[in-house]
């Protein structure tokens, strides 16, 4: 007989396909996203099957790419989840929240931000504070490229292969070294 492990005993062989994205410009960026990984990764309901590697990418503002901002670290996560979208939207806003996040501007500097990219292909947009897929990821490198990492047969809901999204991407994303 196999003896479950305590904590979380059984990896979830049921639950949805969801992917994130983590995006950090403040603080020391690269622990940020992977204490939000970690978080994420102990909630019963979430169980982290890849992350990617690190990115570093000049902030992208509304009127466009701006060089004088920090730049951010980005990362993108597969996960398998029992939750709803909601339910996870709202784990990960509380992991957002302890890990200093302030909401002031849009789309301001920030120690993380974490995006719910695709649930389970689900396409809706009839509920603004959960768009699915996101909006914007169709279009931004700093997402694709590292989505690509961990799936590299990817396909966006409504959009088409990652790898193809990714090669119009125009925004610059260069694999990130840790020297610390
Ligand atoms: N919301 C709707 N759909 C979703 C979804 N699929 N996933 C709502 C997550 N949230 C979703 O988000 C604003 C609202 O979006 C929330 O109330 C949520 O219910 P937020 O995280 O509070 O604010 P935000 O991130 O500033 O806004 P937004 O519009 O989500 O920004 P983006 O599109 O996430 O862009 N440049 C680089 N280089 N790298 C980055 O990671 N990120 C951003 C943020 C801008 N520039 C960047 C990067
Ligand atoms: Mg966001």
């Amino acid at each position: 007989m196999n003896a479950a492990p305590i904590g979380k005993p059984v990896r979830m062989r049921v639950g949805v396909p969801a992917v994130l994205a983590f995006g950090s410009n403040l603080g020391d960026r690269a622990a940020t996203i992977r204490a939000a990984v970690a978080a994420l990764n102990e909630e019963p309901g979430i169980d982290v099957r890849a992350v990617s590697r690190l990115y570093e990418t000049p902030a992208l503002k509304p009127a466009g790419i701006d060089e004088e901002a920090p730049a951010y670290l980005n990362a993108v996560a597969l996960v398998r989840t029992l939750l709803e979208p909601l339910g996870l939207l709202g784990v990960v806003n509380a992991v957002e929240d302890d890990l200093g996040r302030v909401r002031e501007e849009r789309w301001g500097d920030r120690t993380i931000d974490i995006d719910i990219v695709d649930f389970d292909g689900i396409m809706s947009d009839d509920d603004p504070r959960i768009v699915l897929p996101h909006p914007r990821v169709h279009e931004r490198a700093f997402v694709l490229v590292p989505w690509l990492d961990v799936d590299p047969g990817a396909r966006l809901a409504g959009r088409g292969a990652v790898a193809d999204l990714a090669a119009r991407a125009t925004d610059p994303v260069q694999l990130w070294e840790d020297r610390s």
